[in-house]
């Protein structure tokens, strides 16, 4: 006697749940104090950017008040922003940069 019919067993399916890392942007926030000139500097010491895209994110920072600087994975993004507000700190500047998450 042959089986003819389907088989209904029960396969085990291993769905393995891969997430992309969360990526963080990096905010540039307006002051009343800080150099337009230290900004730009910073901007290029510790996110790499060139003189007219570091210029570009300050004076939009300036204008409208925050800017994005960069995305990065969570970890680098707070580093980052640590470094820049430290600078700025040791200069005496309350120059800000925060993170948070994208989407
Ligand atoms: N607003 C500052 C000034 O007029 C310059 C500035 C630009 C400061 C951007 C912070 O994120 C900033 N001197």
């Amino acid at each position: 006697m042959s089986d003819t019919g389907s088989d209904t067993r029960r396969k085990t399916k291993t769905r393995v749940k891969v997430e992309k890392p969360r990526l963080y942007k990096v905010i540039l926030v307006n002051d009343d104090y800080t150099p337009r000139e230290f900004v730009l500097m910073v901007l290029q010491a510790v996110f790499r950017m060139g003189e007219d895209a570091g210029y570009k994110v300050m004076i939009t920072a300036h204008q409208k008040g925050t800017c994005l600087v960069a995305v990065y994975s969570r970890d680098i993004a707070e580093t980052k922003a640590k470094e820049a507000v430290d600078l700025a700190k040791q200069a005496g500047f309350p120059l800000m940069f925060t993170t948070e998450p994208e989407e």
